[in-house]
């Protein structure tokens, strides 16, 4: 038994929001877990200050599951993004605890690794198609073996995934939420013009990958597919939005490009029928936004029944807390497929200091006992709270649109 004594909330904005839960317990051991919801932060570290943390108090830390249930079904109110991210925190916490105890790094206690790193992809973008495959160059330069392809649509100001910063790419850039405007039309002559070039200039031997980012209609996310067929790409990432999972069978009749979705998932039941008609490819729900490893095992259990593999978010509002726990996910599941790996600013690595290292395109977790990252308390409260939001889309005539 190792009973849980105390647990706070920390928020600190190391050039952006991150909200931690740390766990500590009689046995003089303590957990951490990533509780960040870009841009609605303060309600998960309210839903986990005053209802959570009252309820964890003497507790019993190894019981992991039990608490995963106890959170779950003790709400009622089940679901949602704000509290799958709260039991996620609750959860990723207890683990560390569970396997510094046992003095193993967590990998180890799910079941040893299944490889030897977790293949990994960068981020290159830019306003023009050269300038992104410039950036793409960069990266293949540096080792990885896989590369997200976004760059800037002719005609249109600023577009999802094009950022000023060519290594850090936070979306959540204002006080209030920026107003962005979108035309499918033009993204979807200038999408396939990107990885022409791309084969072109780059090769065949990278996976390209591609963020759609929620925001075409079925048939419209089927011609795209189908476009980009040529180019084999890794996948097509987040081709329409996903509240409709059968939105996905006409995307599948009309091409064979790989699909991924989910980051915006934080239950098996968003992806049930998407793995179970093998409607996608790659599962992007995160230890995170979805509920914990404990969670995010079901996910991947079932996924794997189906030959759908995980394709983990790993975004700069994902915070190394969480990077460090996917990667002792992703090393011990068969169906790994890759992990998305931003970059953090050196502000946010101090606040987080982190086992896991990259090299030759793998991320490795690192064998330290626990999740091998920790939160440096006196200097996350250098950087207070900082109200930001995600920015909204629009269409040229005005109506609001997928962001
Ligand atoms: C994106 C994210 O990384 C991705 O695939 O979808 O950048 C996403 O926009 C942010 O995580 C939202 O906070
Ligand atoms: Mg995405």
């Amino acid at each position: 038994m190792s009973k849980i004594t105390a647990a706070r909330v920390i928020i600190t904005c190391p050039g952006r929001n991150f909200v931690t839960l740390k766990i500590e317990t009689d046995s003089g051991l303590h957990g951490v877990g990533d509780a960040t919801l870009n841009g609605r932060e303060l309600a998960v570290a309210s839903y986990l200050n005053d209802h959570v943390i009252p309820c964890l108090i003497g507790r019993d830390a190894h019981k992991i599951e039990d608490t995963w249930q106890y959170l779950y079904r003790g709400a009622y109110w089940r679901r949602g993004p704000v509290t799958m991210s709260a039991i996620a925190a609750v959860d990723m916490a207890l683990w560390d605890i569970k396997a510094k105890a046992a003095g193993l790094p967590l990998y180890q206690l799910l079941g040893g690794a299944c490889r030897e790193g977790c293949m990994v992809y960068g981020h290159a973008n830019g306003v023009t198609i050269e300038d992104t495959l410039a950036e793409a160059q960069r990266y293949i330069d540096r080792g990885y073996r896989a590369v997200r392809l976004q760059s800037g649509v002719p005609g249109l100001a600023s577009t999802y995934g094009v950022s000023k910063d060519k290594d850090f790419y936070e979306p959540a850039d204002a006080d209030l939420p920026t107003e962005n405007l979108w035309s499918t039309e033009k993204y979807l002559r200038s999408a396939p013009e990107l990885f022409a070039a791309a084969r072109e200039q780059l090769g065949w031997d990278v996976h390209l990958l591609h963020d759609v980012h929620h925001r075409l209609t079925p048939i419209e996310a089927a011609r795209l597919a189908k476009d980009l067929e040529p180019y084999r790409l890794f996948w097509l990432e987040d081709a329409v939005p996903a509240e409709n999972q059968a939105n996905f069978r006409l995307i599948r009749q009309h091409s064979t490009t790989p699909l991924a979705v989910g980051e915006v998932f934080n239950t098996i039941w968003d992806c049930k029928q998407l793995i179970e008609e093998q409607l996608v490819d790659y599962i992007r729900a995160t230890v995170l936004h979805a509920g914990g490893i404990t969670h995010l095992k079901r996910i991947a259990n079932l996924a794997e029944l189906y030959k759908v593999r995980t394709g983990c978010h790993g975004a700069t509002d994902l915070s190394p807390v969480t990077m460090a726990a996917a990667l002792h996910f992703g090393l011990s599941i068969p169906n790994f497929g890759i992990q998305e790996y931003m970059r953090h600013t050196a502000d946010t690595d101090a606040v987080f200091p982190h086992q896991y290292q990259f090299a030759d395109g793998y991320l490795h977790p690192g064998d330290a006992p626990g999740l091998g990252v920790d939160i440096d308390e006196p200097l996350a409260e250098q950087f207070p709270y900082q109200r930001a939001y995600l920015p909204v889309n629009r269409l040229e005539d005005g109506s609001m649109h997928d962001w």
